[in-house]
């Protein structure tokens, strides 16, 4: 009996768990999900090619104090990611001249290294950001500058969660003659080991300079030039610079931003925020927003008398961070952070005779919201115009239709659906020769003709019919003689 109860107690278990992986197979990071990143044209493109925009906080000075580094853990990161819906980190490392504190060049590095490997067990992009305040120009320390990323593309070159940006802010320094030079310099060697990653590039007057970066730029792939702005202080000039960059074919990145001011002070502005984000959004320009910590400023995310090192309630934020909070909510996908992988529930691998079937319809395990707006179809990878399909609620339902299906060749076909939550389903289904069809006329052919040979059955019942009336004819004829010869 025992016996019994523990076996049940196991397939209880069993089912439990298998139920379990099942939910955790629906959801991805964003690394899982995204994959490799590069630059094609303006836009840093996901693994499918589709436009991707990068959305993070970024760390305030790691080696500058011990302190604010501890935001940077394998909790807040998962937090940030499942709750607010990041999918990016951005690491601070000031460069020498900045230290307030004294760690050691080692201890440092292995800080470091320490919050890439929490950014890959999260599945986040992790931007190696050389920070450079003082002195702005980044050749003073590019031996170190060489060093450093070096050491990190040597251990992270395989991760497709690794991004450098070799140049926090450069200024005083002049693009054409000095800092074109160095950013190339440092490309150069880190090519030699990461060929892909993308690299961030700083412009010059503080990651204000996109437009001497277009007129004079790189040659070399995978490469986005920052920008940098404090909603603030930096209004419509720098906006503009911003379009007509982009517009002329610059792919940029706001490595850094905040919605407060430039110092770091003072309220959200939160119309000024409000078109940056138009911007942004509208070209998924990434941007990561300074910064994480609860320091006693306005920059900062987390309210000063909050100690938590993650998991903060929204009312532990500052008004910074609400903003920032709020701002993510406004994405189509409630819970952004991850990216989902839908199911299809019914219509996976089905057939389709061809001229005969009628519509091929799919039902997907995903909110039909997601899809209404913006929601596309691939068959065989080639974007499929939306007349030739329908969609309604329940969960998502996709129909298409049985006059565009019979023109697809006989074989095997993919459907990819895509939701506006960069979620996704995948299938497969098949357009069948119509054979069938054939054989089934023949069928019908068969019984037409075996039905033709059966149809004596009826001339049977004529001739039947024939011998009763000749029978009751007679008998009739011998009744009257009878009758006759009676008389
Ligand atoms: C600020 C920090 C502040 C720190 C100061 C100097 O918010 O706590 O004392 O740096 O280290 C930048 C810089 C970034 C600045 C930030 C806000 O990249 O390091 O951080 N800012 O002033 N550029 C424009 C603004």
């Amino acid at each position: 009996m025992k016996r019994i109860k523990y076996l049940l107690f196991i397939i209880i278990l069993f089912f439990i768990g298998s139920n379990f992986v099942h939910a955790l197979d629906n959801k991805v990071t964003p690394v899982e999900a995204h994959g490799n990143l590069s630059v094609e044209g303006i836009s840093i493109v996901d693994k499918n090619g589709n436009p991707f925009q990068l959305r993070g906080v970024s760390s305030h000075g790691i080696g500058l104090t011990s302190y604010y580094h501890k935001y940077i853990n394998q909790d807040s990161l998962n937090f940030m990611r499942d709750n607010w819906g990041i999918n990016t980190v951005r690491l601070a490392r000031y460069t020498p001249n900045n230290d307030a504190d004294y760690l050691s060049y080692l201890n440092r590095e292995e800080l470091i290294k320490n919050d890439i490997d929490y950014a890959i067990k999260a599945g986040l992009y992790v931007i190696v950001d050389w920070h450079v305040l003082k002195p702005g120009d980044p050749n003073e320390h590019k031996d170190e500058a060489i060093e450093f990323f070096k050491y990190y593309a040597n251990l992270y070159k395989d991760y497709p969660n690794i991004i450098y940006e070799i140049a926090n802010e450069p200024h005083d320094v002049d693009w054409n003659n000095k800092l074109k030079t160095y950013s190339e310099e440092v490309i150069n060697e880190i090519r030699k080991i990461d060929d892909d990653a993308i690299i961030i590039v700083g412009t010059s007057g503080y990651s204000h300079g996109i437009d001497e970066a277009l007129e004079n730029p790189i040659e070399g792939d995978n490469l986005v030039y920052s920008y940098h702005f404090y909603a603030a202080t930096n209004k419509d000039k720098y906006r503009e610079r911003l379009v007509n960059t982009v517009e002329k074919g610059l792919p940029v990145i706001i490595s850094e931003c905040g919605m407060i001011k430039a110092d770091a002070k003072g309220n959200v502005d939160f119309d000024s925020a409000n078109e940056w984000m138009k911007i942004l959004d509208k070209y998924k320009i990434g941007y990561m927003v300074w910064q994480l910590t609860n320091k006693d400023e306005a920059a900062s995310l987390i309210k000063n008398d909050v100690t938590k090192l993650s998991d903060w309630e929204y009312d532990e934020l500052t008004e910074h961070g609400k903003w920032f909070f709020d701002h993510l909510k406004t994405y189509p996908n409630d819970n952004m952070l991850i990216t989902n992988i839908y199911n299809i529930i019914e219509g996976e691998n089905q057939e389709h005779i061809k001229d005969k079937d009628s519509d091929v319809i799919f039902k997907i395990d995903a909110n039909y919201k997601f899809f209404k707006n913006g929601g596309k179809i691939y068959i065989d990878n080639n974007l499929l115009n939306s007349d030739n399909y329908t969609s309604e609620s329940g969960s998502t339902i996709i129909k298409l239709k049985k006059e565009y299906i019979d023109t697809l060749d006989v074989g095997n076909h993919t459907i990819k659906v895509l939701f506006n939550n960069d979620g996704y389903a995948n299938s497969s289904f098949s357009v069948i020769k119509s054979e069938i069809k054939e054989e089934e006329q023949i069928k019908t052919i068969e019984n037409n003709n075996n039905e033709e040979i059966t149809n004596p059955t009826t001339n049977d019942n004529i001739v039947m019919h024939l011998i009763l009336f000749n029978l009751s004819l007679l008998i009739m004829i011998l009744l009257k003689r009878k009758i006759n010869s009676n008389i």
